[in-house]
């Protein structure tokens, strides 16, 4: 794919394939791919542009280089409050960028394509798990390191991975915090498929063309369909949200708005009472 950059990040990388495929790489394979703040404030950032822009149909999320797709929180970074946006300065106050970058992938409402070489360990395994799909290079490794360094992530990162690999598994990667090769993750069902590391962006690009070839619509509905039930209310509200979409092109809601803008008592008795 001849890629084209778009933006200006410092700590990650936008590219677009031109047919419909944006990757976002996390850019900082000195420290495995660990994000800092800044970074999720630009994968965000990146996240809201591609699905903004109408040209793009699928979103790959990586970390460069064959090492790590991306290490969790950058603990050099981690202060007494949360992560610090500026470590040095006396009054920074720490935050969890990652709990709204996790729900905006969630939300979005186009798939978003988690490609792995290497390590996906801490936070940044959970932001595999929270990604519609994940293609594994064959040197992946995959898990979580939370309570080894003072640190857990009891939303998604328990509860989607219970969902994908079964309590039991679920609670080994957490209680245990040890890690699994891209084999083990295939047979539990953590990721899609396994492919070789020099063939990575191929099949993931292939995958997305594929998606590319269908219905964008129906995949946003897939999608929120199923974050429907796991998400609760919040779930249920997207794909509700998504249904009202669908219905202001029908004339029957259509009537709803006219009437209200003429003034007068909408007229409903042309729409049927389906069965
Ligand atoms: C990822 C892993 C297993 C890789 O091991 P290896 O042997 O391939 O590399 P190495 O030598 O450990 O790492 C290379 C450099 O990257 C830094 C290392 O300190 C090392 O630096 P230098 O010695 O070259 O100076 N590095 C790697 N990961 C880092 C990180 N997360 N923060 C800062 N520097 C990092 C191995 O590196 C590893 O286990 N890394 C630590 C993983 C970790 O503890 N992640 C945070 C978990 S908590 C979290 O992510 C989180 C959460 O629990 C809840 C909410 C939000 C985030």
């Amino acid at each position: 794919v001849a890629w084209s950059s778009v933006g200006r990040y410092t700590d990650i990388r936008l590219d677009h394939s031109g047919d419909g495929i944006a990757k976002i790489t996390i850019c900082r394979p000195e420290v495995r791919n660990a994000f800092r703040p800044q970074t999720l404030i630009e994968v965000s950032d990146a996240l809201t542009r591609s699905r903004e822009d109408g040209s793009i149909g699928v979103i790959v999320l990586t970390g460069e280089g064959p090492d790590a797709f991306c290490s969790g929180g950058d603990q050099r970074v981690r202060g007494d409050t949360g992560y610090l946006e500026e470590p040095g300065s006396a009054d920074a106050v720490g935050r969890f960028h990652v709990t709204d970058l996790q729900v905006q992938i969630r939300r979005l409402p186009k798939p978003v394509v988690a490609m792995v070489a290497g390590y996906a360990i801490g936070g940044g395994h959970v932001l595999h798990l929270t990604c519609d799909l994940t293609i594994a290079a064959d040197n992946a490794r995959f898990g979580q390191v939370g309570p080894k360094v003072g640190s857990f992530d009891g939303g998604f990162g328990a509860g989607l991975l219970a969902q994908q690999v079964g309590q039991k598994r679920a609670k080994e990667f957490w209680l245990l915090c040890e890690q699994y090769d891209a084999a083990e993750a295939l047979e539990m069902g953590l990721v899609n498929t396994v492919v070789p590391l020099a063939e990575l962006e191929t099949e993931t690009v292939a995958w997305a063309r594929r998606m590319l070839q269908l219905s964008p619509m129906a995949l946003r509905l897939c999608k929120a369909s199923f974050h429907a039930a796991e998400d609760g209310l919040a779930g249920i509200q997207q794909l509700a949200h998504d249904t009202n979409l669908l219905f202001y092109a029908t004339e029957e809601a259509q009537e709803g708005r006219e009437a209200y803008k003429a003034k007068r008592i909408p007229d409903f008795s042309a729409f049927p009472r389906r069965a």
